[in-house]
């Protein structure tokens, strides 16, 4: 196969959508040797095929602000792949919210939910709607205008969306509720539910504790010891903070964090007391980070409007906020400072240029669909506990997790072990996320 034909052709078709090609480009460049040894694949066009998302669903979203007046956002489901399951995927509620973007992320979640072993076919959902300062019913109103439009294109064994970025478990309350009225029926189409309600016992925690369970793997290749690592991360939302939990238990040092106002770094480390002091992990409450640099300008420094990436010296950094957040400036500058390795918490955090920089300088790197899948894990689980009408204990869904991440770890080894020994963990679950879709695909005949 010829990468840069297929890649022309497909940049020609969606000239805006520079996240989506970014994404397809990635995973077309790793598995193209594999791709060429199964003829049968390309007889039936097999690839563009799992390129192109099976369907997309847009929408107006019309609703009333707290004023009166009325407002309108776009929304949209991103339906890409169903051969290994019912479509699965967040949802994602932030002003940059585009179709590049959801279409980037449900290609990326087909892999992703493949590598999970569990049956989740991909897709990602969302809205250019900022939650950012609406009234909690505002929000309330939001979310039932949008399920009022997204609601029949859903179902347990048809499509099941979760949150993401500005989406945690108040909205998927509120959208679950809509759900519920609209289709009078209950039943496990929402995840990331509620404990009351269906949802999983850690599956809040599962994105973060998932994402250091798979670089303990990782470390492991190396017999490298997480206890006393610097650890910088990004972001301060869901995942960002469950990865700072998890790593302070483990007697890691945490030493950033970010949100869209800057970054703050700690150089000695932020003690668990100080954490709990900004972030209420159990009501998700969140203060701005810089108020922690305010309260504490002893022990850290706060950067307006920027990343933490060259500002922090960190043995490893846990990327956790959004897409391409780390550049190759970026990847050089924690290089420079000792990084030894990289495990993606948010999707596509890394820039094509950036994870060029890591693996030519050999550190170890986990994309995001490998490293953060623990997320989607848990909710495949929180769909089969729903199918079963009960629920898990947390210890069980936790052995789950850690189980499923040391799988996930195995078969990025299983594909990505190059010559000299080098994991190539982009090459390695690029491609066992693919075999899995496209045998499948390829089972079911061209559809
Ligand atoms: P949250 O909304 O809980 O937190 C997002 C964090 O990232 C916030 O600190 C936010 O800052 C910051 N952020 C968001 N957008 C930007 C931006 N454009 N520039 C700078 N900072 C930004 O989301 P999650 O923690 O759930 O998601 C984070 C990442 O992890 C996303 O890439 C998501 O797709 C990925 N992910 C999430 C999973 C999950 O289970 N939640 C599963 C797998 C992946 P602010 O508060 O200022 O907006
Ligand atoms: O649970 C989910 O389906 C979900 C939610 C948010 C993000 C992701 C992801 O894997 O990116 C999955």
């Amino acid at each position: 196969m010829n990468v840069q034909e297929f890649i022309d052709d497909l940049r020609s078709r969606f000239p805006h959508e520079p996240e989506y090609i970014q994404a397809v480009e990635e995973v077309v460049s790793t598995i193209g040797d594999v791709y060429d040894r199964y003829p049968a694949f390309k007889n039936v066009n097999l690839l563009e095929r799992l390129c192109i998302p099976d369907r997309i669903i847009s929408f107006r979203v019309s609703w009333v602000d707290d004023k009166g007046r009325v407002r309108n956002n776009m929304g949209y489901r991103v339906q890409h792949n169903n051969a290994i399951g019912p479509y699965k995927g967040g949802i994602r509620f932030h002003s940059s919210v585009n179709l590049s973007i959801l279409k980037f992320l449900a290609f990326e979640q087909t892999f992703k939910n493949s590598l999970t072993t569990l049956s989740m076919g991909g897709a990602k959902g969302g809205s250019d709607f900022s939650p950012r300062g609406k009234s909690d019913m505002e929000i309330m109103r939001f979310c039932q205008a949008f399920i009022t439009e997204l609601w029949r294109q859903l179902g347990p064994d048809m499509d099941v969306p979760a949150g993401d970025i500005g989406v945690g478990a108040r909205e998927v309350g509120y959208m679950f509720g809509w759900y519920k009225k609209m289709t009078r029926e209950y039943n496990g189409t929402f995840t990331g539910k509620g404990l009351d309600f269906g949802g999983s016992l850690i599956r809040p925690e599962a994105t973060g504790y998932g994402n250091v369970y798979f670089l303990l793997n990782m470390l492991a290749t190396r017999g490298i010891d997480l206890a006393g690592k610097k650890v910088a991360i990004s972001g301060s939302g869901n995942v960002a903070l469950y990865t700072a939990e998890k790593l302070l238990s483990l007697g890691a040092k945490v030493v950033s964090f970010s949100d869209s106002d800057g970054s703050i770094v700690v150089p000695e480390g932020i003690t668990k007391e100080q954490f709990d002091e900004i972030f209420d992990l159990k009501t998700m409450y969140r203060g701005r980070i810089s108020e922690f640099a305010e309260k504490h300008p002893d022990i850290c420094t706060y950067y307006p409007r920027e990343r933490p990436w060259r500002h922090v010296q960190a043995d490893i950094a846990m990327p956790s906020a959004t897409q391409n957040e780390l550049d190759g400036e970026d990847a050089r500058a924690l290089l420079a400072n000792g990084c030894i390795a990289v495990s993606e918490g948010a999707n596509m955090p890394s820039t094509p240029e950036a994870i060029r920089e890591f693996q030519n300088a050999r550190i170890l790197y986990a994309p995001g669909k490998a490293a953060n899948a623990g997320g989607v894990s848990v909710s495949g689980l929180e769909m089969a506990q729903n199918s079963q009408k009960l629920s898990w204990t947390a210890e069980e869904v936790d052995a789950r997790l850690k189980g499923i991440m040391a799988d996930i770890h195995e078969q990025c080894v299983k594909y990505g072990t190059a010559p000299d020994g080098y994991i190539d963990y982009v090459r390695g679950a690029n491609t066992a996320g693919f075999l899995k879709v496209a045998r499948a695909m390829y089972a079911q005949g061209v559809l």
